[in-house]
């Protein structure tokens, strides 16, 4: 907290106020460590996945043991994938996917990855890892083979995000850069101990984090706000192999409600009408600052007018004192002129 106050402080003069709000929310609403107690299980799989048979559908390869569920083996042209059969009503989630890629391609010799949907459409197979284009909703993707040879600025395995409101195709050749939301390399293949994946979306915000390195704990992988999804959608993954090949296991997917008040306007909207939309393309990085997130639309509560005043306070204070030394020492210097 006090990093980002004295952060606050360097840059309030320079930047909106809502930056010290940004701050705090962030101090704050850290990614949820998977509170068992708003753990969705109609939209969750888990092992060893008996009796999921009426929430979950499994299509194509999908292959499903007592202890991980197979999209695809380890051979070529395989398309494999599940999906929940009840649609999501929740304004603000957070699914955990744990999954295992891997396989005995060496080195840049297998593919082509999992993606993680939420969308209008179930059951739709096709040529974007094994689900169809032009969807209606949010992917996630964890591409393990670069198909663009002239994107080396970016090591794979490489994790990206899409939203779609069903005009837009995914371009393979380009690993799908020309629509992606942000993304990150990470090293999830052949790893010898668990690997997990985090999504969550809340309040025009969509955050996705990795756990891949054995550490326990979140790694921040993408952070965009702007993002409109409707309610009402389906949950699902899907997994496809090529010429080169893996097996992509699914060993669970874990949805949790997140406790989020929202205004009676919000409320009142039918959420299930939204059009998924981003307000605008832009990193990650720059998203911080970006106008059209959810921050700008938090009322100034008590405490935090309190805090702003503090810091504007803190502020004239620290000049003054700048302002009387350095005062002095021009005076001391003149002095010696003299
Ligand atoms: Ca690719």
């Amino acid at each position: 907290f006090m990093c980002c106050f004295a952060f606050s402080l360097w840059v309030y003069p320079m930047r909106h106020s809502w930056t010290l709000l940004l701050c705090c929310c962030l101090v704050g609403c850290d990614i949820t460590d998977g509170n068992a107690e708003h753990l969705k299980r109609e939209h969750s799989l888990t092992k060893p996945y008996q009796g999921v048979g009426n929430q979950w559908d499994f299509w194509g390869s999908t292959l499903v043991t007592s202890s991980y569920v197979r999209l695809t083996p380890d051979e070529r042209s395989k398309q494999g994938s599940i999906w929940n059969t009840v649609p999501c009503y929740l304004k603000d989630w957070e699914m955990h996917v744990q999954f295992k890629v891997h396989g005995s391609g060496k080195k840049n010799l297998h593919g082509d990855g999992i993606a993680i949907w939420y969308t209008k459409d179930r059951l739709h197979p096709g040529t974007v890892f094994g689900n169809q284009d032009q969807f209606h909703g949010l992917a996630i993707f964890l591409d393990t083979f670069r198909n663009d040879l002239h994107g080396m600025d970016r090591s794979f395995p490489y994790i990206s995000a899409m939203v779609n409101n069903g005009t837009v195709s995914y371009d393979h050749g380009k690993d799908g850069r020309s629509s992606e939301l942000g993304g990150c390399s990470a090293d999830i293949r052949n790893r010898d101990f668990d690997t997990y994946l985090a999504i969550r979306y809340s309040r025009g915000r969509l955050t996705v984090m990795v756990d891949v390195d054995d550490k326990n704990e979140w790694k921040e992988c993408i952070d965009i706000g702007g993002v409109r999804l409707p309610t009402g959608y389906f949950f699902g993954a899907s997994a496809a192999t090529g010429d080169l090949s893996d097996n992509h296991d699914v060993i669970s997917m874990k949805l949790y409600q997140l406790m989020v008040d929202h205004s009676p306007e919000e409320e009142n909207l039918d959420w299930t009408k939204i059009e998924p939309s981003v307000s605008l393309f832009k990193s990650p990085k720059d998203n911080i600052d970006d106008p059209t997130g959810n921050f700008r639309g938090t009322p100034l509560t008590g405490w935090k007018v309190f805090l702003l005043l503090l810091c504007a306070l803190l502020g004239i204070v620290v000049c003054a004192v700048v302002g009387a030394v350095v005062f002095q020492k021009r005076q001391e210097r003149n002095k010696r002129f003299y």
